[in-house]
């Protein structure tokens, strides 16, 4: 028998990438002007944490008071957030890192990748920062594996490999690198347009950027369960209610 109870999700996630703050010429698309977007989504949804996978900002010569902004009115939505540098920011955070950030910053900054366990939520995340846009540097290379009893998260900026056309880009995932990560779900930034890459059993999704004038403006509702896979949800923003 179906208990309605079990359609609870255990953790529900805030993915978004591709914001490319200070980065249209057409707007501004400063933190004041576009981080509403955000925060409105994160109070609708109603979800534990927020992932952002990449180029947050369109350059990482952002100025410093853009930058702080965003991590303080992150701080002030007070669920975890995960920031992980794409390739237009790179290094941006490294001018912050030696101020206070607020305990539910996670920053994603060490060259060869780090795991971020949020013990509050039973989660772990892991990533590795885009500062070598290469054709030499694989996103998810070097991704540790499943952390015992814990929920578990992959974040990443880069291009998947499943057309012949991106033979040499830079920063490619391979399909089989997706095939084998044994973890709930793969969060990833670089293609401005949410799409399900799913190549085996972990569901793997592009959030697609949440403003600009390319594209449907989206983020993604990731739903974990105990015994299911993932749901993930395209949300256009701002939500309309
Ligand atoms: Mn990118």
């Amino acid at each position: 028998m179906i208990n309605a109870h079990n359609d609870d999700p255990s953790l529900k996630i805030l993915h978004t990438a591709d914001l490319h703050f200070l980065g249209d010429t057409a707007r501004l698309n400063s933190v004041e002007d576009r981080f509403p977007i955000i925060k409105d989504a994160v109070n609708k949804l109603d979800v534990d944490a927020v992932i952002l996978a990449g180029d947050i900002f369109d350059t990482p010569h952002a100025p410093p008071e853009q930058v702080t902004r965003l991590i303080h009115d992150l701080s002030q939505i007070s669920i975890p957030c995960v920031l992980l540098p794409g390739n237009h920011d790179a290094r941006i955070f490294d001018q912050i890192a030696n101020e206070k950030t607020g305990d539910n910053i996670f920053l994603i900054t060490k060259e060869e990748g780090e795991t971020i366990l949020i013990s509050s939520l039973n989660l772990a995340i892991w990533g590795k920062p885009t500062y070598d846009h290469t054709p030499q540097f694989r996103p998810l290379e070097g991704m540790p594996k499943r952390p015992d009893n814990k929920w578990y998260i992959v974040v990443a900026h880069g291009l998947v490999y499943d057309s012949p056309d991106f033979e040499g880009r830079s920063s490619l995932i391979h399909p089989e690198e997706l095939i084998e990560a044994d973890c709930d779900y793969i969060a990833l930034g670089h293609v401005h347009a949410f799409r399900d890459v799913t190549k085996g059993k972990t569901p793997a999704f592009y959030s697609g950027a949440p403003w600009g004038s390319t594209t449907t403006p989206t983020v993604a509702l990731i739903s974990l369960y105990p015994e299911k896979p993932a749901k993930v949800e395209q949300i256009t923003v701002p939500i309309e209610q």
